[in-house]
C-alpha cells in the first residue's frame, strides 16, 4: 500500500472562500514516510515566498498497489534563451512542433500571461482552436497522486545532471503524467514562485525547459494543457486527479535520458 499525500495552502482564507493560493504539493509514498512527508509539506505552505498561509489543507489516503501505473521520466534538454520574450518565441515554436496549432499556442501563452494571479491548477485548452475546455473556473484542474519511484536514485541523476532542485524534481514527475495522458498533446508551464523564471513545454517525446518564461519577481504562473480536439475530457480529468502513477527514474546506466543543452 502506498498513501497519497496531498497539500495546498492559501493567504486570506481557504482556496474556497477566497483565498490567495500560496502552494501545494502531492506525493505517493510508503506508510513510513507519511509523517515526514506531511510535515515537510506544513513547514514549506509556511515559509513560502508567495506569502503567509493561513490555510493548509493536507490529505492522505491510501492507493492500493495493483492500481498504479508506471510511466518512464521524459528525455530533459535546456534552451538557451535570453529574456522571456525569447523564451515565449521558443515556447510557442515547440508547442507548435508538438502539433499545437499556431492560434491554440497563441492563445494558451496570452491565457497565462493573462492571469491576474496564479490558479491552483491548470487549463485544458483544445489543441486545435485553443479554447477552454474544463469547467473549473480559476480552480483549475490539479494533477495529483503522482511520484517518483526512486527517490535516491531520482536525486542523483537530478544532481549529476545540474539540476537539483524542488522545481524541478517536481515538474518532471508532473509533466511526465501529464505527458501520458489520454488526449494531451503537449504542456506549457512557468512557476508562480517570484524567484523561479524557468518554465517548460512538455510533450510525450520530450521535456524542454526555457531559462526565462517569465520576469523575475512575477506571483503568476501556470499550466496549460493543451488537448486533442474530440478527446473525452472526463476521462482526462479521472486520470489526472484519480489514476496513481509512480514515473521511473533512469538507472544508473540508464542513459536513455539524454540530457543536452
Ligand atoms: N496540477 C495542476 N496544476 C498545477 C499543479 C498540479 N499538481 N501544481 C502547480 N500547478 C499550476 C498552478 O497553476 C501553479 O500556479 C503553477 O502550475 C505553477 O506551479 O525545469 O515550480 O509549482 O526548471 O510554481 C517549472 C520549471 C517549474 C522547472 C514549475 O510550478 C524546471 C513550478 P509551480
Ligand atoms: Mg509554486
Amino acid at each position: 500500500m502506498l498513501y497519497s499525500v496531498r497539500m495546498r495552502s492559501a493567504e486570506g482564507g481557504a482556496h474556497e472562500t477566497g483565498g490567495r493560493h500560496i502552494s501545494g504539493a502531492e506525493r505517493l509514498v510508503s506508510y513510513d514516510k507519511v509523517t515526514e512527508t506531511a510535515n515537510a509539506m506544513m513547514a514549506r505552505a509556511f515559509t513560502h515566498s508567495r506569502g503567509q498561509a493561513d490555510f493548509i489543507n493536507i490529505k492522505v489516503e491510501a492507493v492500493r498497489e495493483q492500481d498504479i501505473v508506471t510511466i518512464p521520466l521524459l528525455p530533459v534538454s535546456t534552451a538557451a534563451v535570453k529574456n522571456a520574450e525569447a523564451g515565449r518565441t521558443a515556447a510557442k515554436y515547440a508547442l507548435i512542433k508538438a502539433g499545437v496549432s499556431p492560434s491554440a499556442a497563441e492563445k494558451g501563452m496570452a491565457e497565462l500571461l493573462a492571469l491576474p494571479d496564479s490558479m491552483r491548477g491548470a487549463m485544458l485548452v483544445c489543441a486545435k482552436t485553443g479554447q477552454r475546455l474544463d469547467d473549473r473556473e480559476n480552480r483549475g484542474v490539479r494533477v495529483s497522486r503522482m511520484d517518483i519511484s526512486d527517490d535516491d536514485g531520482f536525486a542523483c541523476w537530478l544532481k549529476k545532471h545540474d539540476l537539483s532542485n524542488i522545481h524541478v524534481r517536481e515538474a518532471l514527475v508532473l509533466a511526465a503524467k501529464v505527458a501520458f495522458a489520454p488526449g494531451v498533446l503537449a504542456e506549457l508551464c512557468w512557476s508562480d514562485d517570484p524567484e523561479y523564471t524557468t518554465g517548460y513545454v512538455a510533450s510525450a517525446k520530450e521535456y524542454i525547459r526555457f531559462p526565462h518564461l517569465k520576469l523575475y519577481g512575477s506571483p503568476v504562473g501556470g499550466r496549460v494543457f493543451f488537448v486533442k480536439p474530440d478527446s473525452d475530457i472526463q476521462a482526462l480529468l479521472y486520470y489526472l486527479e484519480q489514476q496513481p502513477v509512480l514515473v521511473t527514474a533512469p538507472t544508473k546506466d540508464g542513459e536513455q535520458l539524454a540530457v543536452s543543452s
